[in-house]
């Protein structure tokens, strides 16, 4: 569908309102929003994409690597997996390293499915370009984004764009504005539930220019706390360290963060291959979900309804799969009228939300130094850690929740 711009000129001494109309107005330029509007474009269905950053901030932000296979399925599907195919560097397996050991988890001989590891950066860059090609509307840099009218028939967005006041006319509203978002906050108090667990602890990412010198990502238990070990080409290497909630990044030049990384992952005879440090920053972690994922004709996806600790890499894939059921539900409701999938969008989006959460809390218990003064705590790890080494049926539960359940299992 066509998007309607009407311009209404008020007399000189009031601000003129730009009004125009589309099927479903989205907020948020991430993942979860490019990739509703391209699924919904499929279906003939027209959107307006809002950010509030501008495009090289957005395609700038280092964020996750790691897509599961449903998630490069999707992107295959929607003809934008181009880049990702001849780039994104596939994954049999894992490893987990504790006390000098280190046990493969061989993710695809055990379920089949695989991942791969593709920069966030990339996805988001890939689909705006597609988002550009095929003729989807993405506004960015639009300030003071408010969603309005979402119990009622006739929901619309008003924000400030570059030639002043707007406001966008929906049928629905996809809320894909992240955790700090406006969506969510636009919900009356009282529909939400919301269970939150803040972690004492935050995650320092670096990239490096250094080739890496493993061929699988490493997950790794140390006494000084959790390290991980990931890539995002055959010549830059992302690496990770735990450090508390609160770091100031200024604590950590380069021959600390090397020197830290060395002594959490290093063994015997190898070693982590150093580099350039080009980007560094603290991730705090929390969980966090609301529910339900909807309200009215406002619909919340992604890291706007849920937020996962990385150590699961859910949380993109995550945000993928809920606009995969969404722009399902929405194209019903465009076709036939029929609202059955919009009505179970929460219900069918949360059971995979769930799962996800538990998985991540898992790996995040099971791997980071718990600072509670006691070591009760490590030595339950270390036990988990040797079941794992042990056990075929623990190997093989890590690895389905990590490569993610099959997609067709959720509606
Ligand atoms: P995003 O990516 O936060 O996008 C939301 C967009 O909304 C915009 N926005 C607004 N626009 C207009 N008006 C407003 N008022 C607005 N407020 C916000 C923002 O500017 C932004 O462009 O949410 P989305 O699309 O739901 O995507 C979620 C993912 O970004 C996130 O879950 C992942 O990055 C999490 N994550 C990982 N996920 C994985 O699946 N695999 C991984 O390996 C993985 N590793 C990670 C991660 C996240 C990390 N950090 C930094 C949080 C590693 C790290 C370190
Ligand atoms: C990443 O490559 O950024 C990455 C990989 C696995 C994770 C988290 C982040 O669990």
């Amino acid at each position: 569908m066509q998007n309607k711009i009407l311009r209404v000129d008020y007399p000189p001494n009031m601000h003129s309102l730009s009004v125009s109309r589309t099927q479903v107005g989205i907020v948020g330029a991430g993942p979860a929003g490019l990739t509703l509007a391209l699924l919904l474009e499929r279906c003939g269905i027209g959107s307006v994409v809002l950010e509030r950053r501008d495009r090289p901030y957005v395609e700038g932000r280092v964020r996750a690597g790691l897509l599961e296979q449903n998630t490069v399925d999707l992107m295959r599907e929607l003809d934008v997996a181009g880049r990702l195919e001849e780039h994104g560097l596939a994954h049999d397996g894992v490893y987990l390293r504790w006390q000098g050991q280190t046990l493969h988890i061989p993710m695809t001989e055990l379920t089949g499915r695989s991942i791969t590891v593709y920069g966030q950066q990339q996805v988001v860059g890939d689909l705006i370009d597609a988002c550009g090609e095929r003729g989807v509307e993405v506004r960015f840099e639009v300030e003071d984004v408010a969603v309005h009218g979402l119990d009622g028939e006739s929901p619309f967005i008003t924000f400030a764009g570059e030639e002043g006041e707007e406001r966008l006319d929906c049928e629905l509203i996809a809320g894909c504005d992240g955790f700090h978002g406006v969506c969510r906050p636009s919900i009356p108090a009282g529909v939400l539930n919301e269970y939150e667990y803040t972690y004492p602890f935050g995650w320092l990412g670096i990239l490096a220019a250094a080739a890496p010198t493993t061929d699988e990502l490493i997950y790794a238990w140390h006494e000084r706390g959790f390290s991980l070990y990931s890539m995002r080409s055959p010549e830059i290497s992302r690496l990770y360290l735990q450090v508390p909630a609160d770091e100031d990044v200024a604590e950590w030049p380069d021959e600390r963060i090397w020197e830290e990384l060395q002594a959490r992952l290093g063994v015997e005879d190898w070693r982590v291959g150093e580099g350039e440090i080009f980007d560094k920053g603290v991730t705090p972690m929390r969980s966090f979900v609301c529910e339900p994922m909807q309200f009215g004709r406002l619909f919340l996806a992604g890291d706007a309804a849920h937020i996962v600790p990385p150590t699961g890499a859910k949380g993109l894939n995550l945000a993928v799969n809920d606009v995969r059921l969404l722009a399902a539900a929405m194209a019903a409701h465009f076709a036939d009228g029929d609202d059955s999938l919009l009505d179970r969008y929460s219900e069918s989006a949360l059971r995979r939300v769930w799962r996800a959460q538990d998985f991540s809390n898992f790996m995040t218990q099971l791997l980071h130094r718990l600072d509670d003064g006691e070591p009760f705590g490590a030595r339950l790890q270390l036990s988990r850690l040797e079941q794992l080494r042990r056990s075929e049926a623990a190997r093989r539960n890590l690895a389905e929740n990590y490569v993610g359940l099959p997609a067709e299992d959720d509606f």
